[in-house]
């Protein structure tokens, strides 16, 4: 068996296992924020969401309770309550910074920085909300990164039976 072909094979399954990898990073047209509870308290999370000109935010209201999404000044954000389970969509038109809050509860507060067309997105918030714990997303990324170096490794010991 040619060696050069051999490395030719290795470099793919390198760059397919890097495409699993970059994946759940890549940025989509939109942001996701959660509605949760900690210690009797509500938040939103990622208190600050990204997204580009044209891109929609989806709110989860991932508690019993009722909410709302309302700006703080001005009227870009203004849902209805939104009942347990239930979301909330906005597509922001404009750039800019635009801050919000729960009309039940008014400690809850957040924001969506919209960004020009094609401008890079910062990574996502993940400062800890007092109370709660941020491990999931580091999980699944784990599992992502072991599924595709076991994949990978899968593919090798394929490759060496057949040689
Ligand atoms: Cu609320």
């Amino acid at each position: 068996m040619s060696g050069r072909r051999s490395l030719g094979v290795k470099a793919v399954v390198v760059f397919v296992g890097l495409l699993m990898v970059a994946s759940p990073v890549a940025a989509a047209s939109g942001a996701a924020v959660k509605i949760g509870e900690a210690n009797e308290r509500y938040f939103f999370a990622p208190t600050t969401a990204f997204v580009n000109v044209g891109g929609t935010v989806t709110w989860t209201n991932g508690t019993d309770a009722l909410h709302t999404v309302t700006s703080d000044t001005g009227s870009e954000l203004n849902s209805p309550t939104i009942a347990a389970a239930k979301t909330f969509t906005h597509t922001f038109a404009t750039t800019g910074t635009f801050a919000y809050h729960c009309t039940i509860h008014p400690y809850a507060v957040g924001k969506v920085v919209v960004l020009a067309a094609g401008a890079t997105l910062p990574a996502t918030d993940t400062s800890p909300v007092a109370g709660t714990s941020t491990g999931d997303g580091s999980i699944g990324l784990v599992i992502v990164v072991l599924a595709g170096l076991a994949g990978a490794g899968l593919v090798l010991r394929r490759l060496r039976q057949n040689a």
